[in-house]
């Protein structure tokens, strides 16, 4: 299996995110992605490839271009505001909440920063664009190689994405990798195109991107949004919405959920991505279900990673990875790489 890295990811490197009052160090690191990466070469597993470069269109597939707009002139915006913004994170810290407008783009860059996010732990850095920019190309890559006869790939990128809408940041992601590895397998042909969401938060940015799709299904497992981050999406009753009705199937479990129910819910998840006929699956493969996680609350262990991919090769369809969360810097490598050597 290909793993596509982003050799640019360590450009996004926040200092600080908002945490119960309190700026604290961030949990999304660069030394996640480079564990992920020492532990497939420790294991000589499949080969490490740089991504292809794609034109905006890809991106605009699904983000829209007022967002990227303004994602991407962000940074010089923030340190022409005070050169000493060149050393602080930028963060948002206040937001349009119910009744308030959000068709008029303010000129102010703190309007902005909240009309385009939705929460103060997604520190935006001087190369969050650059990094989040190739990771975008390396999804691409993936779902280019998958379309183009691969049985997998593997985008092995951050900042993370599945929590990125069309049109906002949050939850440490900013461009949705996931959605666009869909949305280009969508372009190169396959018909349908189911996405299983296994990270332990609910990937709201993606279930958002696709709700009204009939093409693309969404399927998530990941803690109750009743006590879980990201708080306001992710019930069991949002299945779609017009021609997309039926097309999104969520699975909220309880803290303190292990493997043993977990895959019960994965089972739920894959029969119906089965039912849907899909001809191509994407995983937002997110190893924060670990027990060892200092964020999350399901009690998964490094073997159950072996018991995961095995499973997810035994669907049968040709798969694009992509790694998200998980915060047990020192397990990380062992536990995503666990569900690429079973998958392979
Ligand atoms: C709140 C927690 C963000 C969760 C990010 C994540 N700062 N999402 O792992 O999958
Ligand atoms: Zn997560």
């Amino acid at each position: 299996m290909k793993t596509f890295f982003n050799h640019l990811h360590a450009q996004h490197q926040g200092q600080y995110e908002m945490f119960r009052g309190a700026l604290v160090p961030c949990h999304e690191v660069p030394a996640r992605a480079d564990h992920v990466l020492a532990e497939l070469q420790r294991r000589k597993l499949g080969e490490v490839c740089a991504p292809q470069a794609f034109a905006a269109s890809a991106l605009t597939a699904i983000h829209s271009q007022r967002y990227l707009g303004f994602l991407e002139g962000a940074w010089s915006e923030w340190v022409a505001l005070d050169p000493a913004n060149a050393t602080r994170d930028a963060l948002p810290s206040v937001w349009p909440t119910r009744s308030f407008r959000t068709d008029i783009l303010p000129d102010n860059f703190a309007a902005r920063m909240g009309l385009f996010s939705f929460d103060a732990g997604s520190p935006l850095t001087v190369g969050t664009w650059v990094a989040a920019r190739a990771g975008a190309d390396c999804a691409l890559s993936a779902a280019q190689a998958v379309a183009a006869g691969d049985r997998a790939a593997f985008v092995l990128s951050r900042p993370p994405g599945h929590h990125a809408g069309a049109d906002f940041f949050g939850g440490y992601c900013f461009l949705n990798n996931a959605a666009l590895a869909a949305q280009h397998l969508r372009h190169q042909g396959m018909k349908r195109v189911a996405v299983l969401d296994v990270d332990y938060h609910h990937g709201n940015g993606t279930q958002s991107i696709f709700y009204d799709r009939p093409d693309v299904f969404f399927a998530s497992i990941h803690g109750d949004p009743r006590t879980e981050y990201p708080f306001f999406l992710g019930h069991a009753d949002e299945t779609g919405a017009g021609a997309g009705e039926g097309a999104n199937l969520n699975l909220p479990l309880p803290r303190g959920t292990d493997y043993g129910h977990w895959s019960d819910a994965l089972e739920v998840a894959l029969a119906a991505i089965d039912r849907f006929g899909a001809d191509a699956l994407v995983v937002s493969l997110g190893v924060d279900t670990f027990g060892g996680d200092p964020i999350s609350g399901f009690t998964l262990q490094s073997t159950d990673y072996l018991r995961m991919g095995e499973r997810l090769a035994r669907v049968g369809l040709p798969t694009v990875l992509v790694f998200e969360g998980g915060y047990a810097v020192a397990e990380v490598g062992v536990n995503a790489v666990n569900v690429l050597q079973a998958f392979a």
